[in-house]
């Protein structure tokens, strides 16, 4: 038996436990936050929130109806007028509702004035709020506060963001599976269970005797072999996540006048791009995002490749050749009613090991290309033969091409679990740590070499839920929120 250099390694399972609890936040619930929660401009109604204890005198202050707002009953709504604080000028028309914590979105006391949605209107009614007693909230601080109160976990606060940015109905599929607690309760019991290997660790440490060692190693091979296996579960669906989250970034690329831009229109269904019979017509990237089959495509219409002279052209070509590298997915086009050429030929080199597909366009006309040749690049069903000009065969590449970026996960109608790049890293981090205890482990080191990582692991995963998350974290992901959630 080896026996460890390093330090050995020793906690209690208790001092791991838990986040830091709400009362230890510094200033956390003393102020009273107030935002404009609907977006800015004219609308039917706007909506100024207020959170924290205390908001519902501070909106009493300005708010006459029939009824002071703290005598109503809490999640019912009441009509009246708020005024200015200091000379009582009625401001705007309302309908009030105050929330009583803990039945609200943070958590906290919450009350909502509904006015009328016009961007000075609202304002004033905001100064009203302010200049009674609350303050400007920052963005995401309502979703900051609900977090810190224990409404609801990291994964779900992420997903709250993900709802509201969501593109298509399958990106809002995804994270409503999210803030539903689907990825916490899975990691969650993956923790568990290595919390519990790493109790017994505790026990072999405080009592070294053979036999318990023996079973403790087998008990930690187990463990590691099942949370691993549940890791790699969620990171093969969650590169399926993230591009339907953020879109799949589709270039269409090629060399000039092959009708680029004509595809891009046709996909897009609406003259996005200039078309015209003379090469080197767009040279600059344009983008349009278009759904299809619910989920969402970034597609960029790119200069058409070639050598040139042009300043401004050869820009556009270094960005189109990029953009073969950066992609999501690749639509190299290619003018069926010509003869490959040399350009032809090298995007086809630098296509091939990338999510792609050939589009061979102007099937309108009479063929010179000999299609069998790309055959020697990708297998046949990437090769796609369409019009862009009439829209012949648009519909049928519009289906390979949720098929090709997404491998058929897309109409699985099973979400997602994972789409963040943050808990992707997190999974990946915590699965190197599961697997250097298992090789200590196997080694023959003794246990508590494998605590050190097993707990690494352990930390990795609740950073994913925000347990041991810390404060810079929490600042950078809630201020990403927008002003008012
Ligand atoms: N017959 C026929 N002509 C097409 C088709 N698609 C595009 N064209 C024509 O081909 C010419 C070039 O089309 P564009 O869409 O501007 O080609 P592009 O690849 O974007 O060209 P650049 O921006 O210069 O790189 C135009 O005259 C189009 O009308 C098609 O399916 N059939
Ligand atoms: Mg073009």
């Amino acid at each position: 038996m080896k026996v460890a250099r390093r330090t050995v390694c020793r906690w209690s399972p208790r001092f791991l436990c838990g986040r830091k609890g709400v009362s230890e936040v510094e200033g956390f619930g003393e102020e009273i936050i107030a935002a404009v929660g609907t977006p800015m401009g004219e609308g039917g109604i706007a909506v100024v929130r207020i959170s924290g204890r205390g908001c519902v005198q501070v909106v009493d202050r300005i708010f006459r109806g029939r009824r002071r707002l703290a005598d109503v009953p809490s999640h019912r709504m009441i009509h009246g007028v708020v005024v200015d604080p200091e000379n009582g000028e009625t401001v705007d028309e309302v309908l009030v509702v105050r929330m009583q914590g803990p039945h609200s979105y943070t958590g906290e006391d919450t009350v909502e004035i509904h006015g009328h949605g016009g961007p000075v209107v609202v304002a004033r009614v905001l100064d009203a709020v302010v200049r009674a007693g609350a303050r400007m909230a920052e963005p995401g601080e309502f979703t900051k506060r609900a977090f810190l109160n224990g409404r609801m976990d990291l994964t779900q606060a992420e997903a709250v963001m993900d709802l509201i940015r969501a593109k298509s109905d399958a990106a809002r599929r995804v994270a409503l599976g999210q803030m539903s607690g689907a990825l916490s309760v899975k990691v969650r019991k993956m923790r568990d269970e290595l919390l519990n290997v790493m109790a017994h660790i505790e026990v072999t440490i405080d009592y070294p005797e053979h036999d318990v060692e023996e079973v403790t190693a087998s008990h930690i091979r187990d463990v590691v072999k099942v949370v691993v296996r549940e890791i790699d579960g969620l990171l093969r669906q969650a590169q399926t996540g993230r591009l339907i989250r953020d879109g799949v970034r589709t270039a269409i690329v090629g060399k000039p006048n092959v009708g680029k831009s004509s595809l891009l229109n046709a996909l897009a269904g609406r003259e996005r791009a200039i078309v015209t019979e003379i090469p080197g017509t767009t040279r600059d990237v344009l983008d349009e995002f278009i759904q299809i089959r619910g989920v969402p495509f970034q597609v960029l219409d790119t200069a058409g490749i070639r050598e040139t002279e042009d300043v401004v052209e050869r820009i556009g070509v270094q960005r189109s050749r990029q953009w073969v590298e950066e992609a999501d997915l690749v639509l190299l086009v290619l003018d069926g009613s010509r003869d490959l050429e040399e350009v032809d030929l090298e995007l086809l080199e630098r296509t091939k090991e990338r999510p792609a597909l050939l589009v061979v366009n102007k099937s309108d006309l009479p063929r010179r290309m000999e299609i069998r040749r790309l055959f020697a690049w990708v297998p046949r069903e990437r090769v796609m033969e369409v019009a862009a000009r009439t829209g012949a065969g648009v519909d049928e590449l519009a289906r390979r091409m949720v098929r090709t970026a997404l491998g058929g996960e897309a109409a699985s109608g099973e979400p997602a679990a994972v789409s963040n790049v943050r808990h992707m890293a997190l999974l990946r981090e915590a699965r190197e740590h599961l697997q250097a205890a298992e090789t200590a482990v196997r080694e023959g080191w003794t246990v508590d070499v494998a605590a050190v990582d097993l707990r690494q692991a352990w930390e990795r995963l609740g950073q994913i839920i925000g347990e041991t998350a810390g404060d810079d974290l929490l600042n950078r992901i809630f201020s990403q929120f927008c002003l008012g959630k």
